[in-house]
């Protein structure tokens, strides 16, 4: 490897400079006076990106020399986000950047904003994966990211006449800069067909299993560098990619038929061509179970592969890797290391079963039993054949453990086998995950009990060791350093640098809270942060929101289960209340709302057209000038959250009780400063026990509430008639008043609350207006909200991703860092 300082490695200011002249040249094909803004993007990307690869082959250098065990972290998501800014950071070189970019005449942060946005995820599973690498990386633990490269991530998205609107993602027109391919990393990967089954001639006349594909389609991959910070570990995220393989179109090319071959070519790409944009299991879709299956088998011949370079067998494979699963989307994996070893690799079932055993570990993150992935049998046993074989092979053995452990009960069997039988039959790809792993766990403390008492409760009857929780975390380099520097500096000069990676450490700033002078600069900085992203609200939004104003902010996914209407509720009571007592004293406020919805669920594009129309009424009645005002932020993604964050005065989490698994937008407002308004949910719970209750805005039922209430028969519209102001509330959705006269947009709404309200919007509707009563009354003396606010800082340390990949290492992977020493 060549010098430090010359354009390939360099970190400083000059080099920097000619870096990026160097790269604009031979890179782009441009002089400076013609480049575009992309061609300055692209040209300092790839600066960066040799500073990255130049670690990179110093790494891989280093596994392979040391053998190192290795984590891989398979998941259909990873929700990477523009990757500049944070490889800036993690280098370690984002002041030198802008330096050098201003010196040449150019601004770092409009370079910044040429980044498209990966969006290959849908929301908080994606985004985890993403945090995990960051943490894993800056924890120096040899690691891998297996993905899928999907040509289009999750749509984006626009508002047209108040309703969602879905736009293609095509994130990789122009190029990604961070994205390497690797042609020579091939397989060709089997789909559906039929098996043959044959006794060898041998004396052992074992059985052999041909499985004979109806197509074959070729996984290449694609590598990206994610740098860890103020290390020289940059893990590989690989992402497989479809194509046709090379003898496919061969035969029909011969044949003369060219536009046959082309079709088969067509067909293999459509494989990795979209992202699901659903967050719920939609049975059916033989293409969504293709794509789980094609990447996962492209990454275990890659794990098999580099496991034959270092060994002479696979007997030790579980020694030198460990997968975990994130959700079961990748749990055809377990099916699929038992094909390798037995059918390609001539194991014997019990060894080969042994390793798999001890290989896996399943990550849950759900609690709605409609999540729950299943695939119906028949379309599992069209595509994939021999791993249907498979999995009734594991069910039988399995089945017969149950029947040791619970004599004679035949509905255990029914409950835990891995097919589903009552009614239609399905595969269950939870109970293989579970069989197939040495670990479960859940995303939050409360989570991992439920999947013990209610998701799990018989597999942890029977294998209580196997389970454990691991609440979330997230990266404090993006959502904290990268998203909000100036709270960064304040930090860095109150408590010193270092924080960064030892978050409990930002404990140190509790004294400040009661220095009035601190506070100060603490309001100082938020109010900055809160007029950065008023001027992204007009240029995405085209509304004029108002700093001075309390920012309330719910953005994620739009859900049910997650009463964003439970929040307009309280928009529309708050509005009722001011329209009624104009000198009504109440924090001024700007609720802001974010975040796309399935766009097969009608009810949640329903609940996008209430927030905008909501929003539209309240911001054209002038009686609601610098009182209240609503904002429908469109197209949350990565990029949009970093602005929104740093910004956010109130951060709500009003899922019902029991249902949001962990939740970590939750954490992302704590680490920037938002007090949260917060039902015992996910990780709410920890987040209240590390605040104290003093420090936190809590309303609602809790889980066993929730099930009693339940349990008695729940019935909304009790509450509807119990309770005056509910009534008027709801009344005037009803009344077509926010949809000019126009009563039908919301009476599906209106009546499923009334009749159903499945998620109990109605029984925790007074506890959460009196609680944001608290919350205006807390935020008027501003003296004592920005006392909360700094220690809701002081205490979020907890929820850096390290500590979350820390207990991962001891508690599971049993991995141990790797330290990378860059050489001259
Ligand atoms: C589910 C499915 C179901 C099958 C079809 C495709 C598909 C795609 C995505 C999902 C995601 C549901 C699981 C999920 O995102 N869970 C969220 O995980 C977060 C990280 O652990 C956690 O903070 C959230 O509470 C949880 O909802």
């Amino acid at each position: 490897l060549v010098g430090r300082d010359d354009e390939r490695m360099g970190l400083g200011v000059e080099a920097l400079k000619r870096a990026f002249l160097d790269r604009l040249v031979y890179s782009q094909a441009r002089f400076p006076e013609v480049a575009t803004r992309r061609d300055c993007f692209q040209a300092l990307a790839l600066a960066v990106r040799d500073r990255l690869l130049q670690r990179w082959v110093q790494t891989a250098r280093t596994y392979r020399d040391k053998g190192s065990r290795t984590v891989c972290y398979m998941s259909a998501e990873f929700l990477i986000g523009p990757q500049l800014g944070n490889n800036l950071i993690n280098l370690g070189i984002f002041d030198n950047a802008r330096q050098a970019m201003a010196e040449l005449g150019l601004d770092l942060d409009m370079l910044l904003d040429q980044e498209e946005e990966p969006g290959l995820g849908n929301g908080g599973l994606g985004r985890l994966a993403a945090c995990y690498l960051d943490s894993l990386a800056t924890l120096e633990i040899p690691a891998i990211g297996y993905g899928i490269r999907y040509e289009f991530g999750i749509f984006t998205q626009a508002i047209r006449d108040g309703w969602q609107a879905e736009l293609t993602d095509k994130w990789l027109r122009s190029g990604s800069p961070w994205l390497i391919h690797r042609p020579n990393v091939a397989f060709d990967i089997k789909i559906g067909g039929h098996t043959e089954h044959q006794y060898e001639a041998s004396a052992s006349r074992r059985l052999r299993v041909q499985w004979v594909p109806a197509k074959v389609v070729r996984g290449t991959a694609w590598d990206m560098p994610v740098l860890g910070y103020g290390v020289n570990t940059p893990n590989r995220l690989r992402l497989w990619s479809a194509e046709a393989p090379e003898e496919f179109d061969f035969a029909a090319f011969n044949a003369g038929n060219y536009y046959q071959a082309v079709d088969a070519e067509v067909l293999s790409e459509t494989l990795t061509k979209v992202l699901y944009p659903n967050d719920e299991m939609e049975a059916g879709q033989t293409l969504r179970l293709e794509q789980q299956y094609f990447f996962v088998a492209c990454s275990l011949r890659d794990m098999i592969r580099l496991q034959l370079q270092r060994e002479a067998d696979l007997s030790r494979f579980h020694e030198k890797f460990v997968v975990q699963l994130n959700d079961t989307h990748p749990s055809i994996a377990v099916a699929e290391l038992m094909h390798l070893l037995v059918d390609d690799y001539e194991m014997l079932w019990d060894e080969a079963w042994s390793i798999t055993q001890r290989t896996f570990a399943y990550t849950n993150h759900t609690l709605l039993p409609e999540a729950l992935e299943k695939w119906p049998l028949r379309l599992f046993q069209k595509t994939l054949p021999r791993h249907y074989e498979i999995i009734c092979e594991i069910n039988e053995r399995f089945l017969d453990e149950v029947r040791i452990r619970f004599p004679g009960d035949e509905a255990v069997l029914r409950r835990m086998s891995l097919i589903d039988e009552d009614g239609a039959r399905y595969i269950r790809m939870a109970h293989l995950a579970v069989v197939g792993s040495f670990a479960v766990n859940g995303v939050a403390a409360l989570h991992s009990e439920l999947v013990k008492s209610d998701i799990l409760k018989d597999f942890y009857e029977l294998w209580p060791e196997k389970f454990r929780n691991k609440t979330n975390g997230v990266t404090p380099r993006r959502f904290v350093l990268l998203a909000n520097p100036t709270m960064s500096q304040l930090i860095d000069e109150t408590i010193g640098k270092g924080w960064v990676t030892d978050m409990m450490r930002l404990r140190e700033l509790e004294p400040y809270a009661d220095d009035p002078a601190f506070r100060e600069k603490w309001r100082g900085i938020k109010r900055g942060n809160k007029e950065h992203l008023v001027r992204e609200i007009k240029r995405v939004a085209h509304a004029d929101a108002d700093p001075a104003s309390m920012f309330d902010v719910q953005v994620k996914r739009i859900h049910e289960y997650k009463r964003q209407h439970l929040n307009l509720l309280h928009v529309i009571s708050l509005y009722k209340r001011l329209k009624d007592n104009p000198n009504l004293v109440v924090a001024p406020r700007t609720v802001i709302f974010g975040g796309k919805a399935a766009p097969g669920y009608r009810m949640a594009k329903l609940m996008i057209r209430l927030a905008t129309a909501v929003a539209d009424i309240v911001g054209r009645d002038p009686a609601m000038h610098g009182r209240l005002q609503v904002v429908f932020f469109p197209n949350y993604n990565v990029k949009s959250g970093q602005s929104i964050f740093p910004a956010a005065d109130l951060s709500e989490q009003i899922s019902l009780a029991g249902k949001e698994a962990s939740g970590t937008g939750n954490m992302k407002f704590q680490m920037n400063g938002a007090l949260t308004i917060g039902t015992l949910d996910g990780a709410n719970v920890e987040i209240l026990e590390q605040v104290g209750e003093e420090n936190f805005f809590l309303f609602g039922m809790n889980t066993p509430e929730v099930k009693e209430l339940r349990r008695c028969g729940y019935r909304p519209r009790d509450y509807y008639e119990a309770n005056p102001h509910l009534r008027e509330v709801i009344d005037l959705i009803g009344s077509g008043f926010f949809t000019r006269g126009d009563r039908d947009v919301f009476r599906p709404l209106v009546d499923h609350l009334l009749n159903h309200d499945e998620y109990m919007l109605l029984a925790d509707f007074q506890s959460y207006i009196d609680c944001q009563e608290k919350v205006s009354e807390a935020y008027i003396d501003y003296e004592r909200w920005s006392r909360m606010s700094i220690l809701n800082v002081a205490r979020s340390g907890f929820f850096s991703s390290d500590r979350a990949i820390k207990e991962y290492c001891t508690d599971i992977w049993r991995v141990e860092p790797v330290r990378i020493e860059l050489t001259d």
